[in-house]
């Protein structure tokens, strides 16, 4: 996942600004899955990414392990940092969003949606 002030005045997540009803990611409910955040601002502004369908450790920043495996919800991406981080979709089936947590940016369309899709065979 990118996190970018590239297109003009554009705040996008991989290249998108947000609709409601595109899905942008797809997660199996009871997964575990490792995400890479990019923050490729070209203005090196910072940004705060929040998930709301699962909670998350982060693993590495700019390749250095995390000193501290917290569970967090959001956390501040630096213009130019990259982190990994590893998220437990365990519990909340159904669509929901990810974004940045400056609200102005939020609000020009730097939010995608995720689909956390419960197994039919369950
Ligand atoms: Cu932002």
């Amino acid at each position: 996942m990118q996190m970018s002030f590239l297109q003009g005045m554009a705040f996008t997540l991989n290249g998108k600004t947000y609709d409601k009803d595109r899905i942008d990611v797809q997660v199996p409910l009871g997964t575990v899955e490792e995400w890479g955040i990019a923050n490729v601002d070209a203005d090196l502004m910072d940004h705060l990414f929040h998930l709301h369908a699962a909670p998350f450790q982060v693993i590495s920043r700019n390749g250095q392990p995390e000193p501290y495996l917290a569970w967090k919800d959001t956390v501040l991406v630096r213009g130019g940092e990259t982190l990994r981080l590893r998220a437990a979709f365990k519990d909340f089936p159904g669509k929901s969003v990810y974004h940045c947590h400056v609200l102005d940016h939020e609000e020009l369309g730097m939010m995608g949606v995720i689909d956390v899709q419960a197994d039919s065979r369950q």
